[in-house]
Formats: C-alpha cells, structure tokens, sequence
C-alpha cells in the first residue's frame, strides 16, 4: 500500500499570512465586495459578527473533546469514527475524526458517541442550523456581489432537504516531546507533521470552526505554504471546487493543510456545504461571457463525489472536468 508522506519538507517555504476579515454587521455592499475580493484572491476568509450563539459554539465543542477523550477501543468500534486513515486510497495524517452527515439520524447514530445521546443529537442540530444559516447568508452575499440575479443560486443548493452536506470533527494530537516546553511557545516549523494532508474541499462552501490552537496552512502558490492564524471569535471560511465551478472559476478553491505543530491538541469542526447528489454543478448565465468563456463541463454533484472518493486527497480532481 503506497502511503502519503507525513512529514513536511524542509524545501517548503513557509510565509504566515493574515485572512481578510469580514464584519457581518458592516455595510452589505462593503461586506459584499470584501467576500467577493476575498474568494478571488485567496479562496479563503474570517467572518465575525457572523450570529452563530457563542452558547451554540461552546456545546458543540465540549461535545467534540468529550467524545475524542473516550478509550480508543470504544471509538474504533464506531462506524463514523476513524483515526489516521483519510479517504479509501492510503492517505493518512496525525488526526482522529466524527465524520456525519447532516441530515437528522436518529438518536441510535449517537449511542456510543455520547452518554447522553440526546444532548448530543440536539448539539450537533443547533449547530448544524446554525452553521447551515451562516453559509446560506454567504452565498447569498456572494451572489449579490457577483451581480447574480437569482440570491439564492448558491444557498438554494445547501439549504435543499436532501442536501448532501456533511460535518466534521477532527482531533490534532500535540507533538509531545522534549521540545514542549512551554505550552504556549510560539509555533516551531521544524519540527512539523501533517494532520490533514495538502488538499481542496469538493463541496461547495466550508465554515471552519477550531479551537485557539494553530496549524491550519493555506498554499495561494505552489511550494509556498502559508500558516493562518487561528480566531475563535471569528468562524474560517472557504471557498471548495463545485463554487470554483459555479463562478466559471471567478472565486478559488485553495489547497490547505493541517499541521499538528503545536504543544496543545487542535479540535476543529468543519461544516462541508454541498448540493443533493443529483443536483447539476452550472455556473448562473451571468458568469460566463465572451471574456470569460466557460471554463467547465456540466455534471451532478453524484459525479463529481464518486471522483473525489476514487482520487487521493492531494490530487486536484477539478481539473478532470475542465473544458
Ligand atoms: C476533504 C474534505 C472533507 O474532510 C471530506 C474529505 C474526504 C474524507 O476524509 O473522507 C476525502 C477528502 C475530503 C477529499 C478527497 C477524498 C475524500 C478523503 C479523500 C482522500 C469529508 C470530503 O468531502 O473530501
């Protein structure tokens, strides 16, 4: 079985970078025109203001840390649990992670997550709402500052009964050695392994949320990784491969990663919002003109996954369905 690499290169370079931030409570053409210079230029940004209760937050991320302090022996028997492995194809990184859907399971889905399945159903649902409501306002925000006529052209997709969105929890093991001396030392790059490997989201919108620890590292250049500050006041958005499609290639998907270079554990909890499967991935008329022909061929989300899923985490599926 070929594996991916886990330790990063010492021939990468290495640039911090601050996200653009978007106030939610600003102006809407201000906020518009920032989300829409934001996705062209890096595919990623913070939003604050962005309504999500702190309450909402803080259960879901209790829920998170409570489930991962449970004996590997329980969570390996749990069907949505998985530790290391990542995909179907070999890929493999220092994380463990829930992976559910987020159509409502029933309560059985969360019996041995949780010693009170209830609670943790009715977490996961206010947050998932909550989060689902933060990427519809998005994309409608987006619409309105691509000029596209039709608000809901992107929201309608996620906010679709049977949308296919999923929700993830993932869980970074610290680097516990004798280099961690000081719990809060600032983040060393040498010593470096990779949680989450170099890939791009396939849905169409993800809202990240993590705890106050780093690692997250987006690349705007080949062999340029760029470390993002984390912000738990602020929920990570960013844009994935069917948007890219869906603006004729106007806004980016961006390659990130995840690095696990920290002396404390890094939770996160991503939100991927995607369209029914049977829902066709087009671009509305306006983004495509004689200036910017159209860049990609029509097929269903359904299509798309099945390529994901048969592809290793790194390789940039997207380009299999250009013109
Ligand atoms: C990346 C984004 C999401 O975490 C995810 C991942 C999925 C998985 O872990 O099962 C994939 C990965 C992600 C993209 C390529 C394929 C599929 C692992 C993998 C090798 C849940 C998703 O939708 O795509």
């Amino acid at each position: 079985m070929v594996v991916a690499s886990q330790k990063s290169t010492s021939r990468e370079k290495i640039l911090p970078i601050e996200l653009p931030v978007v106030d939610l409570s600003a102006e809407r053409s201000t906020v518009t025109k920032l989300i829409v210079k934001a996705c062209e230029d890096y595919g990623f940004f913070n939003v604050v203001n962005h309504g999500v209760p702190r309450d909402t937050i803080a259960k879901m991320e209790e829920a998170g840390f409570n489930f991962f302090a449970k004996p590997m022996a329980l969570k390996k028997q749990l069907p949505l649990y998985g530790c290391h492995s990542i995909g179907f194809n070999g890929d493999v990184g220092d994380v463990e992670y829930l992976l559910l859907a987020t159509t409502p399971p029933s309560i059985d889905h969360f019996k041995n997550i949780s010693n009170v399945p209830s609670n943790f159903s009715s977490t996961v649902s206010a947050y998932t709402e909550g989060v689902r409501e933060l990427a519809c306002e998005i994309l409608e925000l987006m619409a309105e500052g691509l000029g596209v006529p039709d608000a809901m052209a992107f929201s309608r997709l996620i906010r679709a009964v049977d949308s296919d969105s999923v929700l993830r929890f993932n869980h970074y093991p610290p680097i516990l050695n004798k280099d961690c001396k000081d719990k809060d030392e600032s983040p060393s790059y040498s010593h470096t392994k990779v949680g989450f490997g170099d890939h791009s989201d396939p849905q169409i919108l993800t809202i990240l949320r993590s705890n106050d620890v780093p690692g997250l590292q987006i690349s705007l250049q080949d062999g340029v990784w760029n470390p993002v500050a984390p912000d738990p006041e602020a929920f990570c958005v960013n844009v994935g491969d069917l948007l890219q499609v869906m603006t004729n290639g106007r806004f980016v998907s961006v390659t990130h990663r995840v690095v696990t270079n920290s002396c404390k554990y890094r939770m996160s909890v991503a939100y991927f919002g995607a369209p029914p499967l049977d829902a066709g991935i087009v671009p509305p008329s306006v983004m495509v003109t004689p200036q910017r022909p159209s860049l990609f061929k029509t097929f269903t989300w359904a299509e798309y996954k099945k390529v994901t899923y048969s592809m290793r985490l790194g390789e940039r599926r997207i380009d299999l369905f250009r013109k």
